[in-house]
C-alpha cells in the first residue's frame, strides 16, 4: 500500500472503517470495524487506489494518516465539544428525528448547526487533500450533507456522489429545519445523489423545488454554480444490501449451525422462538413489538415456555436523552412482562443489551422461527436481509414493517404496520400459523431477492450512476 497523498477514489463517512483495540499490555492496533458498509467498500476499493476520510473514534487530536485494510485512512479530528454538538446534537438529535418522521421531537440549536458547518468544512478539506485530479468522491450519510458543495467549491475537477443511508423526509417535515436551504444547497454540490427508496429521492426533489425554488426535470434538479453556469444533479434510488455470499457461507458453517442448536437448548427447547435484533433506537419499533407480544401473552394466545422472545438491543447513542428514555421504557416493559408471565428458569423475554460477534448473530437468526422487524421508519434495515440470508434451510418467517426500505424489496414477508397493535398481533399469528410449505416458498423467494441484489450490486449501481451523471468541471473557486 503506497502512502502517496492523492487517490482516484475517496470515501468520506463520519467514521473510519477501523476501531483502535488496546491490548492488556497497553499496545494498540487497528481492527476493521464489523459492518456492511466496510465490507461493501472493501470490494469496491479492491484493485483501486482508494482513500477513506473519517473520524477515528476517539475525541481530540487525530492520529496521523495510515494504511490499513488495503486503504489509505485519513482521520479527521473531532473534539469532545464537537462530539456533543455536531454528532450527538445536530446529527442525532436534530437531523435523525426529522428524517425519521419526528417519532421524537427534534431539537434545534444554533450552536449545534455551527458545529455541523465547521465539521463539514473540515471533512471537505480532508477530502480535497487526498483526492487526485478528476477523482471520484463518494460521501456517506446525513452527517456530511454540506460536504458535496464544499468540495465542489474547492475542487470542481472531481466527480461527487452522496448516499443517504436513512430516509429523506417528506417536504412538510424537512421544512421545519431552520437550515433547510443550506442543506439542499450542500447536497446540490454533488453530481449524483443516491437514496434507499424512490420515495426518498422524490422527497428530496420536491424539497429542492418547493423550499429552494429549483427547477426539477424527471429525476434531476437544475442548479447554478456560483459562476452562473447551469448544472444538473441526478437523484435516484439505489437500495443498499449485504454481502449475501459471505454471510450465507458463515451461516452454513458447522460451528454456526451447532451454536444455533445450542441456543434453542439453552432457551429450554421452546416450540417457537421469536427474535428481534436492533440498535436500541426509537425508530426500530421495539416498544410496539413488546406491546403486541405482551397482549398475546395476556390473552393466552401465546404461552411461555412453549413460546419465547429474544430481543437483542445493541447499545446506541447512550448520551442522547431520547435514547436514555427509550432504554428505561424498554427495560421497564421487559421487567413487567417477565414478572407477570415468566416462570423460574423460563423468562417470557430474553433481553440482551449487548453487542455480539457476527457468528453469534448468524446463529441467533438460524435459531429463530419468527423474526420481528417492526421499525416505525427505517432507511433500509439490513437485519431483515441478514435473517433471510442465514435461513439456507428455508425455515423461519419474517415479519416486516412496511415503513422500512427493505419492505420495498421483500414483498414475500409478513407485512405489518407496527402502529396497528391489533394488526401486528394478527400478523405474528399468521407468520406462526401459515403452513410450512407456503412459508418455505416465501422464504425461497426472499432469499433469491437478496442473493440477486447484494451489496456489490448496490456499490456497482451507485458508481455507474456517478460515472454517468452529467458532469461539468467548472473553474476552481468560481
Ligand atoms: C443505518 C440505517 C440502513 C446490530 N447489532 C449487532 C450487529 N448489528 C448489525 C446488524 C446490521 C447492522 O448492525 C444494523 O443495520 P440496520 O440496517 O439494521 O440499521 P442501522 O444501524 O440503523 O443502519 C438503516 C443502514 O444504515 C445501511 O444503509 O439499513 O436503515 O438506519 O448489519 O446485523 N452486528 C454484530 N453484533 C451486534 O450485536 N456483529
Amino acid at each position: 500500500m503506497s502512502d502517496q497523498r492523492s487517490y482516484d477514489l475517496v470515501i468520506a463517512a463520519n467514521r473510519l472503517p477501523v476501531d483502535r483495540v488496546v491490548a492488556p499490555n497497553g499496545s494498540s492496533q487497528w481492527h476493521r470495524s464489523p459492518g456492511g458498509l466496510v465490507t461493501a467498500m472493501d470490494s469496491v476499493m479492491r484493485g483501486r487506489d482508494g482513500a477513506w476520510v473519517g473520524w477515528a473514534g476517539e475525541p481530540g487530536e487525530a492520529p496521523a494518516p495510515f494504511a490499513e485494510a488495503g486503504m489509505w485512512l485519513h482521520p479527521v479530528p473531532l473534539d469532545a465539544q464537537e462530539l456533543e454538538t455536531y454528532y450527538e446534537g445536530f446529527s442525532n438529535d436534530t437531523l435523525w428525528p426529522i428524517y425519521h418522521d419526528v417519532i421524537v421531537p427534534a431539537h434545534f440549536h444554533r450552536e449545534w448547526w455551527q458545529a455541523y458547518e465547521r465539521v463539514n468544512e473540515r471533512f471537505a478539506e480532508a477530502v480535497c487533500e487526498v483526492a487526485a485530479p478528476g477523482a471520484k468522491v463518494w460521501i456517506h450519510d446525513y452527517q456530511l450533507q454540506l460536504v458535496p458543495a464544499l468540495v465542489r467549491r474547492r475542487r470542481p475537477d472531481v466527480r461527487i456522489g452522496w448516499f443517504n443511508h436513512i430516509p429523506f423526509p417528506p417536504v412538510e417535515l424537512f421544512a421545519q429545519l431552520p437550515w433547510r436551504s443550506q442543506i439542499i444547497e450542500g447536497l446540490l454540490g454533488a453530481d449524483y445523489l443516491g437514496f434507499q427508496r424512490v420515495a426518498d429521492a422524490q422527497n428530496f426533489l420536491r424539497a429542492a423545488r418547493r423550499l429552494d425554488g429549483r427547477a426539477t426535470r424527471g429525476d434531476t434538479v437544475v442548479t447554478r454554480d456560483p459562476d452562473g453556469a447551469e448544472r444538473v444533479v441526478r437523484a435516484s434510488a439505489v437500495p443498499i444490501s449485504i454481502d449475501y455470499a459471505d454471510l450465507e457461507s458463515l451461516a452454513r458453517s458447522e460451528a454456526v449451525q451447532e451454536r444455533a442448536r445450542q441456543i434453542r437448548t439453552s432457551l429450554g427447547e421452546p416450540e417457537v422462538v421469536m427474535l428481534g435484533v436492533d440498535r436500541l433506537d426509537y425508530t426500530k419499533g421495539i416498544r410496539h413489538r413488546l406491546k403486541a407480544y405482551e397482549e398475546l401473552l395476556a390473552e393466552g394466545t401465546l404461552r411461555p415456555p412453549e413460546v419465547t422472545f429474544v430481543q437483542v438491543a445493541t447499545p446506541s447513542r447512550e448520551r442522547v436523552a431520547a435514547y436514555k428514555r427509550l432504554r428505561t421504557e424498554v427495560e421497564t416493559t421487559v421487567g413487567r412482562i417477565n414478572g407477570t408471565y415468566g416462570t423460574l428458569g423460563s423468562p417470557a423475554v430474553h433481553y440482551l443489551h449487548h453487542s455480539y460477534p457476527r457468528e453469534e448473530m448468524a446463529a441467533l437468526f438460524q435459531a429463530a422461527d419468527v423474526m420481528l422487524v417492526t421499525p416505525l421508519r427505517d432507511g433500509m434495515n439490513l437485519v431483515a436481509k441478514e435473517y433471510v440470508t442465514c435461513r439456507h434451510d428455508t425455515g423461519g418467517a419474517l415479519v416486516l414493517s412496511e415503513f422500512t426500505g427493505a419492505w420495498h424489496e421483500l414483498h414475500q414477508s409478513f407485512v405489518c404496520n407496527p402502529h396497528d397493535i391489533e394488526g401486528l398481533k394478527q400478523t405474528i399469528l399468521r407468520a406462526l400459523r401459515t403452513d410450512d410449505k407456503e412459508r418455505r416458498r416465501l422464504m425461497r423467494a426472499l432469499r433469491r431477492r437478496v442473493a440477486d441484489n447484494d451489496v456489490q450490486r448496490w456499490a456497482d449501481r451507485f458508481l455507474t450512476n456517478l460515472d454517468t451523471a452529467p458532469h461539468k468541471p467548472g473553474r476552481k473557486g468560481a
